[in-house]
């Protein structure tokens, strides 16, 4: 790390100090969070050396079934959050219902969501995987929280993130005021600042879908990739590149970085279900990050930030990334919506 460098820990408390934007509680917050993650990606860099890998034969409440290390990152979690006193309760994907911090610790005034390891279908064969967390505010005056607190909307976010686990390990980190990207320096063993005030390219020639799933999809979804697919030959007049590494913190990643749309829709498979996604700690967490970064997030016609929440593990319709390309998905969603009323 060089002497310019700034850490995670630095950043945050200019953050607190210099532009008020956080208070301590949650600066504590996101350091115990980075921890947690700094401990993970240790656990995911040992590989089979460390004897971890591989399915548990159990389920999680989603009915996937769970590998050793997607209940080590969700212990790691749990473990790093509780005694801090930031905190009121924490809800995982991998935890039916939600942990409340123990009475043996102070309570503090915010919720934490993550889904410990995203894209654990990868961890075998050595593919980017991550963490991604979600953190809102407890409603005042409440005595016993309960699952219904964390049914906030996504636009109430205080701070939302996800760490990767891949060729780097990098954290990126939105505190509602912009994103900004850091990568863990492995000697010295933290965070260092390297890109602030992440822009999202406004258009692109790029996108990413399980093109498997393509017979299962709604009109306006098979409109949208049909036209890509077209070419310079179609309506769109140029030609697309698709993508799909099967681990949303990974595929986000690259839409943040170069641009893109990530899409996880509602298909026939499962009709009576939003999508794969899960809003509370998958959808609404990427797609804070994302339209701090000016991209825009949508799960059709609606805004996903702006989905009222009704169960914990609620799944969502995901479609994000540059702008001009979810507005263009928008559209059609709602060109669909009009005709099918007509
Ligand atoms: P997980 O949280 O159980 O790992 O599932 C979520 C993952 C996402 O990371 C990824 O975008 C998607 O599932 C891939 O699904 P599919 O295998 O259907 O392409
Ligand atoms: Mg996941």
């Amino acid at each position: 790390m060089s002497d310019n460098s700034v850490s995670l820990s630095r950043w945050l408390i200019e953050q607190q100090r210099t532009h008020g934007q956080i208070p301590a509680s949650l600066r504590l917050l996101i350091e115990q969070v980075a921890r947690a993650c700094k401990r993970i990606n240790r656990a995911v860099n040992r590989g089979a050396t460390s004897g971890i890998l591989g399915s548990l034969g159990s389920e999680n409440v989603q009915g996937e079934v769970q590998k050793q290390l997607d209940v080590i990152a969700n212990d790691v979690l749990l473990e790093a959050n509780e005694w801090g006193g930031h905190l009121a309760a924490m809800a995982s994907e991998e935890l039916e219902r939600i942990h409340v911090i123990p009475h043996r610790f102070p309570r503090g005034e915010y919720l934490l969501m993550f889904d410990p390891l995203d894209g654990s279908s990868n961890i075998e064969v050595n593919v980017t995987i991550g963490t991604i967390f979600s953190v809102l505010h407890l409603d005042e005056g409440v005595e016993e929280v309960e699952a219904r607190h964390f049914l906030q909307p996504g636009r109430r976010q205080v701070a939302a993130g996800y760490c990767t686990y891949g060729p780097q390990t990098t954290l990126v980190l939105t505190l509602g005021q912009g994103v900004s990207v850091f990568t863990l320096d492995a000697e010295q063993g933290s965070f260092v600042l390297v890109q602030e005030g992440l822009r999202i390219p406004e258009s692109t020639r790029e996108f990413a879908i399980n093109m498997s799933n393509m017979r299962h999809w709604a009109p306006p979804v098979r409109r949208y990739i049909d036209e890509c697919l077209a070419g310079t030959e179609g309506p769109r007049g140029k030609d697309f590149n698709m993508r799909w590494i099967a681990s949303m913190v990974a595929d986000v990643h690259r839409v943040l970085q170069r641009g893109g749309v990530f899409m996880y829709p509602w298909d026939r498979r499962e009709p009576d279900r939003a999508g794969k996604l899960r809003l509370l700690y998958e959808a609404n967490p990427m797609a804070l990050l994302v339209e701090q970064a000016g991209g825009l997030a949508i799960a059709g016609t609606q805004r996903i930030l702006d989905i009222q929440p009704t169960e914990l593990h609620q799944r969502a319709a995901v479609m994000l990334g540059s702008r001009e390309e979810v507005e263009r998905l928008r559209l059609y969603h709602q060109e669909y919506e009009a005709s099918a009323a007509a």
